[in-house]
């Protein structure tokens, strides 16, 4: 049976370093593990018609799209790339996703509107391939001083903190996840007063056994 490649997430709160981790991590899998077929999403993707709304709304606070409206489209910006993702794990890729449905989620909860719970949020996304391996940066207080924080919609502290809240809450409901407990698809790294390099040996320390040991069959998939 043909062996298909591995689906690896970078999720995390805005500034805590995911796109410089993602470009790491490529290289190791490219350079150190001699693995030629990678491939890196971003999500949003703001190249795209869909990407260009969602570019607009968080670059610029007087955009009114709807709490609703907007985590559609994030959504919606997903399942634009879903297939070719599909494709190429079932080639043989290995696929590097900077945020994906986790943050989805997390972000629109944080709002906290009315009507918009867990499941609602979740609906839209149900479907899509669950990553083997999900890497959550987190940090003890915001990344306030990098550079750039504070350009978008969401870089906001108070914002940031229910965020994070968030993130644990979906994590805990939908990946039976327990501070206690080792799981075997969810690492969290704590990124405070690490350096880039430090953090790297993290990721690299928590990806080790999926990308060394367990491997998956061609079209067997877990989803959302
Ligand atoms: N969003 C996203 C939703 O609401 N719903 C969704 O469904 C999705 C997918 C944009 C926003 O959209 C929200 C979440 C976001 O608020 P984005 O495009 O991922 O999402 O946001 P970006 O601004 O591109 O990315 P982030 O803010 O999340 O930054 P990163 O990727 O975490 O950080 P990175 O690697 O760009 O690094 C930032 C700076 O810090 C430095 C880097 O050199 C860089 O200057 N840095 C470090 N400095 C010191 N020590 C370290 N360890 C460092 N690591 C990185």
């Amino acid at each position: 049976m043909a062996q298909r490649g591995k689906l690896i997430l970078l999720e995390g709160l805005d500034r805590t370093g995911k796109t410089t981790q993602c470009e790491r991590l490529v290289d190791i899998l490219k350079e150190t593990m001699k693995i030629e077929k990678v491939k890196q999403f971003k999500f949003p993707n703001r190249e795209n018609e869909i990407g260009k709304l969602i570019n607009g709304y968080l670059t610029n606070s007087s955009n009114s799209l709807s709490d609703q409206a907007i985590h559609l489209l994030f959504s919606a910006n997903r399942w634009e790339s879903i297939n070719e993702i599909k494709n190429l794990l079932n080639e043989g890729y290995y696929v590097i996703l900077d945020r994906y449905v986790y943050s989805g989620v997390a972000y629109s909860l944080a709002k906290e509107v009315e009507g918009m719970d867990i499941d609602w949020c979740l609906n839209c996304d149900k479907g899509l391939i669950k990553p083997d391996l999900t890497i959550f940066l987190t940090n003890d207080k915001t990344n306030k001083d990098r550079e750039g924080f504070g350009d978008e919609r969401y870089e906001k502290i108070a914002f940031q903190l229910k965020v994070k809240e968030k993130f644990f809450e979906i994590f805990t409901k939908i990946d039976n996840y327990n501070q206690e407990t080792q799981h075997s698809s969810l690492a969290i790294v704590n990124v405070t007063n690490k350096t880039i390099e430090e953090v790297t040996d993290l990721i690299a320390n928590a990806s080790k056994n999926i990308l060394t040991n367990k491997q998956y069959d061609v079209n067997s998939f877990s989803y959302f």
